[in-house]
């Protein structure tokens, strides 16, 4: 598959919109714009990409010696170029037929951050906000004679969020005054709206990066233009029709002046017409030549529509639509897709507090899938073909949501499209996170031209579930993590005035379709109830929670809370082979390959993370083996992934089970979304997708824990007990047989053998025994034995649902662990199926053996069926899954090397 850069589809699609009336002259440097790139002394000078930004630039040129940006120390050894100024610069030529237009703009799609910007030395303006376009009029400063001069002025991000800093703290200080050291980063970010993860974060380097990373245009126009638009539904029951609400966000050539004419809104499925609106209309010319159109409503039968919903849920019926603007002879359009679904909020009362959970088309959905960071520290990195490649990752593991959280970007376009049509739900934070922001005039007016933009690109996409203002700012300032408690009324002032009074105001005009939470986590309504700032935001019994606990007995469900909705949570691992070769130098050369090496505790910046891992492994799996530094290095990346995979587990399938739980009023449990998908770099990080695309053993597992159908063994007041479930009560629940097998870790062949027929129903007790009385009643006991489940069609002998393991104690008191002989036995000819080469590998182990991990030496793009899994018979076959074509299938078996626990461990 070619890679087409994002910028170049979103070209295509923008070109496409506008019809004849226009003139559009993308300057990016793919359509032959030669930009370049300079310190202001022009002691370097570098060509410049548009999109793009300084890092990249200079990183073409050969600049940095030290090797990729994302090598060793590189994050900290090439920062000086956020501490300078950068000028872009370009020369460039425009048609006469330019000048002929009434209006002409030069339009900024993004500007990275912090820039004045002239044209033919005649100053535009001055930009402070990375999520914004900036339009300015040039039809009197544009030539079409003589070559135009455009220079865009950077000014060091680090030094413009420091200053803003120092002017507000003459008052009093917006915090945190820095970042914890262990973050490596630069402080303030929160001072200046660029994604605030480009000045580290604890997953993440600092590359607080400069330069224009959306388009730039000149939009010459005579009529008027479509820019975006907004677009409701209501389902009437009554009527059996769709009711659809649209709004039409235009802009027009001239300030003050009134536009007659027609809209025409189409809704086509291919070649059919579903459904034709006109409606005659003026639009009132306003001095910013921005103009909305009246609230157009129409209905749709429902026999007419397919209805769109989330992955597991449905189809994810699209519908073309076309806008249309006739004045007099002039017709400018605007296509897309949308899709037609409600979204609702449910919070009502209960014995304890509320619900918290969504219908989409009347439907209760339990949202299971990750937090969605930026997918690369360089917004120019990121490509149509990754996005794609994370989002389908994603719906493989059967997630049907994901939360773009709110330190990152308001995604490429893009995104959202791939969203809609995978059935990704997105819960979407606005980009405020973890710190106070400020709340003074000039920084209130750049948040509301954003929030506006924002809502109104992307609120049109179906996938989009729920706007949430900040993520855990509430919970910060009433938990006084930044050193607020002496001055909290001046902070929750500033809080509301933010958030409540600015953001939200906007967002609900602009989109009353959907709900909005001040916070993540907060408890909702009662959050509002309490003025925002709740007297604990992370109640179990409201809202949504994030939950992070690295020192308990993390792999015991009763460790953990029993929130409405579980929005975060999760644990470190560190990144594989494969992503550390891409880091570190070779093993053997420095410590780069020692975990108490400099190279790691450099890329731990959540602050003492290694020595968490190092407990968490110790106390569930064991001791990596008494071997070298390096090798005590590999061991301790296959156990600290194995441990969060498991752990992960476990508590995804606590907040599964408590979807029909009740514990005391609390349960009812209706989402789990963990904390993070995926990488930004070759760190310890949460994600279970790294850097690159490789699957950590943790998404192998979020396949199996977010599968429709699960028979998860538990134990619950000392008894052992099947618990089946499915998200969609009963819907997804099929007949069958379930076997429930007890075995001792020291034999192959199980010691007893359940099997229970004609299982059915949903979330009721299947089969139960005392497990302690039950284990030594068949000479096993919680530290030499372990049960697994499956559920399996009578027919077939098929598995209906994922295998289910239950591991009564944790490994280092398993006092009979042997170290099976696990082998790659063989592998089968290579075929193809759907856009993968697909080959077998079988494989043979003569004991119960844990966590199996293959792997290929080489780094291969591809993934298998299935990994990390206990392997408790003597034979298993997977798949292994590549985007490539495999020509040697010999080959690929000498690549192939296998892992288990017992030979790890000491
Ligand atoms: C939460 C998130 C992120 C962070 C993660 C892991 O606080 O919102 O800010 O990266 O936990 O620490």
């Amino acid at each position: 598959m070619g890679v087409l850069k994002m910028q170049q589809l979103l070209l295509l699609f923008v070109l496409f919109s506008f019809s004849a009336a226009f003139e559009i002259i993308d300057l990016s440097t793919a359509n032959g714009y030669t930009w370049n790139a300079a310190l202001p002394n022009k002691s370097i000078q570098v060509s410049g990409t548009v999109p793009g930004s300084i890092y990249t630039d200079l990183e073409k040129e050969g600049i940095f010696t030290g090797g990729p940006l994302l090598f060793r120390f590189n994050d900290l050894d090439y920062r000086w170029v956020s501490y300078e100024d950068w000028d872009y610069h370009l020369t460039f030529d425009v048609p006469a037929t330019v000048a002929s237009y009434s209006a002409v703009d030069l339009v900024f799609y993004g500007v990275d951050t912090v820039a004045d910007i002239q044209l033919n030395g005649s100053p535009l303006g001055v930009t402070n906000n990375m999520f914004v376009r900036y339009k300015y009029n040039v039809k009197d400063i544009l030539k079409t004679d003589v070559p135009n001069e455009l220079v865009v002025h950077f000014k060091s991000p680090v030094k413009y969020a420091q200053d803003r800093y120092d002017e507000q703290a003459v008052d009093y200080p917006v915090l945190p005054t820095c970042l914890d050291p262990a973050y490596q980063g630069e402080c303030h970010a929160n001072h200046i709206r660029k994604m605030q993860s480009s000045f580290s974060w604890d997953w993440g380097p600092a590359f607080p990066t400069v330069g224009l990373w959306h388009e730039v245009k000149i939009e010459a126009y005579n009529s008027v233009s479509i820019r975006d638009f907004w677009v409701g539904f209501e389902r009437d029951e009554t009527l059996q029709q769709w009711k659809v609400d649209m709004k039409i966000h235009c802009e027009t050539p001239d300030s003050g002046v009134d536009h007659s004419g027609t809209f025409t809104v189409t809704i086509t499925d291919g070649e059919q017409v579903i459904h034709t609106f006109v409606q005659e209309t003026t639009l009132n010319g306003d001095v910013n030549r921005e103009v909305t159109s009246p609230l157009f409503t129409f209905n749709v039968p429902f026999t007419q529509i397919e209805q769109w919903m989330p992955n597991g849920w449905g189809q994810q019926k699209l519908y073309d639509i076309k806008l249309e603007f006739k004045e007099g002879t002039e017709t400018v359009a605007l296509q897309d897709r949308i899709g037609f679904r409600t979204v609702e909020l449910i919070e009502d009362d209960l014995t304890v507090g509320r619900s918290y959970y969504f219908r989409v088309n009347g439907e209760p959905v339990f949202l299971k899938g990750s937090n969605w960071i930026p997918s690369a520290v360089l917004p120019e990195l990121i490509t149509e073909e990754y996005l794609r490649e994370l989002l389908t990752a994603s719906k493989a593991a059967h997630m049907n949501a994901m939360r773009i959280w709110g330190g990152g970007i308001y995604e490429f376009t893009e995104f959202y499209r791939i969203a809609d049509e995978l059935g990704i739900l997105i819960w979407h934070d606005m980009m405020y996170a973890c710190s106070m922001y400020p709340a003074n005039d000039p920084f209130l007016e750049t948040v509301s031209t954003e929030i506006r933009q924002q809502i109104r690109r992307i609120s049109r996409h179906p996938s989009v579930l729920i706007w949430a203002g900040n993520n855990e700012n509430e919970a910060a300032l009433r938990q006084n993590w930044y050193g607020t408690a002496s001055n909290f009324e001046t902070y929750k002032a500033d809080y509301i005035k933010l958030y409540v009074d600015t953001i939200k105001t906007i967002v609900n005009e602009e989109d009353p379709s959907r709900p909005f939470t001040v916070s993540s986590p907060s408890n909702g309504k009662r959050s509002e109830e309490e003025g925002y700032i709740s007297q604990n935001p992370g109640m179990e019994e409201y809202g949504d929670v994030h939950y992070y606990n690295y020192f308990g007995n993390m792999w015991n469900w009763e460790t953990y809370l029993k929130p409405r909705m579980a929005t975060e949570y999760g644990f470190q691992a560190l990144p594989s082979v494969h992503a550390w070769t891409t880091a570190a130098n070779p093993i053997g050369q420095d410590d780069d390959w020692h975990y108490d090496g400099r190279l790691l505790f450099t890329r731990q910046h959540h602050p003492g993370g290694n020595d968490e891992l190092v407990l968490q492994v110790e106390g569930q799996l064991g001791k990596a083996r008494d071997t070298t530094p390096e090798q005590q290095f590999l061991d301790m990346i296959y156990l600290t992934q194995m441990h969060q995979a498991e752990a992960i587990k476990i508590e995804s399938e606590h907040y599964r089970r408590l979807q029909y739980l009740d514990f005391d009023g609390l349960g009812h449990c209706m989402g789990s979304l963990y904390w993070q998908l995926q990488d930004i770099w070759q760190g310890p990080s949460w994600a279970s997708i790294e850097y690159g695309g490789h699957w950590k053993p943790l998404h192998y597992f979020a396949t199996k824990f977010f599968a429709p159908l699960s028979f998860m063994l538990w134990i619950r007041d000392g008894n052992v007990a099947v618990y089946p479930h499915d998200y969609r009560n009963g819907a997804d629940m099929v007949p069958g047989i379930l076997f429930i097998k007890l075995q001792s870790w020291s034999q192959i062949n199980p010691i007893v053998i359940e099997r229970i027929p004609n299982v059915n129903g949903n979330s009721s007790l299947k089969w139960q025994k005392p497990l302690d009385s039950w284990l030594s009643d068949n000479g096993c006991s919680r530290q030499t034995c372990f049960l697994t489940a499956t559920y399996e069609d009578p027919e077939t002998g098929r598995l209906l649902a994922p295998d289910s393991y239950l591991y009564p104690s944790n490994f280092t008191a398993v006092t009979n662990l042997v170290k099976a002989n696990v082998q790659v036995t063989g592998v089968g000819e290579v075929y193809q199926s759907e856009s993968s080469w697909v080959i077998d590998v079988q494989l043979s182990t003569d004991y119960p053996a844990a966590f199996v991990w293959l792997d290929t030496i080489t780094d291969r793009k591809g993934r298998f069926s299935d990994n990390g899994f206990l392997m408790p018979t003597a034979t298993k076959t997977v798949s292994f899954l590549s985007p490539e074509p495999i020509t040697n299938s010999i080959a690929f078996l000498e690549d192939l090397k296998v892992a288990h626990l017992a030979e790890i461990i000491r």
